[in-house]
C-alpha cells in the first residue's frame, strides 16, 4: 500500500514537472486579456473558453475576411492586438515592413507537434515571427445534382448556364490569380498589360456571379442557390459534410495554395498572454477543435494522430476528402500568392474596378 502511494506521489510530482516545463502556467501571467484579430469562422469558441479556463485570460476575438482587411487596419495604427493570423504572403510583407514581434520558442513548447513539412517555409525562415495554424488550397468547387456537365477547367466558370450560380471568394488575390491562370498567365504577376486582360476576364465573368463570400460560402451552396464557385478548402468540406455531392477540384490551369499562421503584431499590449495562446492553440486536443469545427488541413502532426485514435470516423472522413486532405497530383497543381511589391497597388485598384462595375 505504500509502495502504491509513492508510486503516486511521484507520478504526480512528474506530472507538475513536466507541466511547468512544458507550458507557461497562469502564475507565470499577468495579462487577463487577449486580443485576438483573426480570420472569421477560424477558432472554435470552445478553444477560446478552455484558454480562458486555463489561464484566467478573457480572449476579445475580432474579425476580418481578408489579408488586405487585416493589413490595412494594422497598417492604419490599430495597436491593441495581441495576436493575428495572416497568410504566407501577408507575413512576408509584415516582416519586411517591421509589424510581427520576433516569437521567444522556449515558451511554445507545442512548436514541435507541428509536422516539419509546414515550418521554415520562405516567407518565415526559422520561424522567427509566426507558427503554423491551418493550410489550404483555393480550387473550384461544385454541385454535381446542379451542374449539367463535369467542371474540369476555370474557364468552365464562364459557361453561361451558371449564370447567377456562383459563389466566389471576396480575395482580390485569389480571385485575380485564377484570372490570371485561367489566361495561361502566372498567377503572381505584375505585368500591367496581364493584369488588364485579367481584369476584363472577370468583368465577363460577373453575370454568373450570385455573390462575393470569404466568411461562410459553403452556406449559399448548401443551400443550393450557388451550383459551383471558387472557394478555400475548408468551405468546400463544410458543404460537403453537409451535401456528398459537393466536389472540390484543382482545375485544369492550376488552383491556390495556402497557409495561415498565428503571429504577434508589434507593440502588441499583452504579450504573455499573445505566447501562452500561441502554445495552446498547438496542444494537439485544442487543435482537433480546429479541425473538428472548420475543416481546413491541419499542420499539427500530433493533433492528426491524437484525432486517429480519439475520432476514427472524423479522421477518415478528414483523409478522404480532397479538401482537406489534397492528393499529390492536386498539390502539384496548386500555386501560392507571394508578395509582389508595388504591383500590390495595380491589384488593389484591380479589385476596385471589378467589383464597382
Ligand atoms: N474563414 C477563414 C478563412 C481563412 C482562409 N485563409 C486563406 C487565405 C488564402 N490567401
Amino acid at each position: 500500500m505504500k509502495i502504491y502511494r509513492l508510486v503516486s506521489l511521484l507520478t504526480l510530482l512528474m506530472f507538475l514537472f513536466l507541466s511547468a516545463c512544458g507550458s507557461p502556467t497562469s502564475a507565470k501571467l499577468t495579462s487577463k486579456e487577449l486580443n485576438l484579430y483573426a480570420w472569421s469562422d477560424y477558432i472554435p469558441q470552445q478553444l477560446l473558453d478552455d484558454f480562458t479556463a486555463k489561464y484566467g485570460i478573457k480572449v476579445n476575438y475580432d474579425t476580418y475576411s481578408s489579408n488586405e482587411e487585416m493589413l490595412a487596419k494594422l497598417q492604419a495604427g490599430a495597436s491593441g492586438y495581441d495576436v493575428t493570423i495572416p497568410s504566407d504572403y501577408t507575413v512576408d510583407i509584415m516582416i519586411k515592413q517591421g509589424m510581427l514581434q520576433p516569437l521567444d520558442m522556449s515558451q511554445i513548447p507545442n512548436f514541435a507537434n507541428v509536422d516539419k513539412r509546414f515550418i521554415n517555409q520562405y516567407y518565415d525562415p526559422g520561424n522567427k515571427y509566426t507558427v503554423p495554424y491551418q493550410w489550404g488550397t483555393t480550387a473550384l468547387v461544385y454541385d454535381k445534382t446542379k451542374v449539367p456537365f463535369e467542371p474540369k477547367s476555370w474557364s468552365d466558370l464562364w459557361d453561361p448556364r451558371f449564370k447567377g450560380r456562383l459563389v466566389v471568394l471576396d480575395d482580390e488575390r485569389e480571385v485575380t490569380g485564377m484570372a490570371l491562370q485561367t489566361l495561361g498567365f502566372d498567377k503572381n504577376s505584375t505585368d500591367p498589360q496581364q493584369l488588364d486582360q485579367a481584369k476584363q476576364k472577370l468583368v465577363a465573368l460577373k453575370p454568373n456571379i450570385l455573390l462575393f463570400n470569404s466568411d461562410d460560402p459553403e452556406t449559399s451552396l448548401i443551400t443550393g442557390e450557388a451550383w459551383a464557385g471558387l472557394v478555400y478548402n475548408g468551405n468546400a468540406s463544410l458543404a460537403y459534410q453537409q451535401d456528398p455531392n459537393i466536389v472540390y477540384i484543382c482545375p485544369t490551369e492550376g488552383c491556390g495554395l495556402w497557409f495561415d499562421n498565428l503571429a504577434i503584431p508589434k507593440g502588441a499590449p499583452h504579450p504573455d498572454a499573445a505566447m501562452a495562446f500561441l502554445n495552446f492553440v498547438l496542444d494537439a486536443k485544442e487543435s482537433v477543435l480546429i479541425t473538428k469545427e472548420f475543416p481546413y488541413s491541419n499542420p499539427n502532426a500530433a493533433a492528426l494522430d491524437y484525432l486517429k485514435t480519439s475520432d476514427p470516423t472524423t479522421y477518415d472522413a478528414y483523409m478522404a476528402f480532397a479538401g482537406t486532405n489534397p492528393s499529390a497530383d492536386f498539390l502539384a497543381h496548386a500555386v501560392g500568392v507571394k508578395d509582389v511589391g508595388d504591383a500590390t497597388k495595380l491589384y488593389d485598384q484591380l479589385w476596385t474596378d471589378f467589383k464597382g462595375q
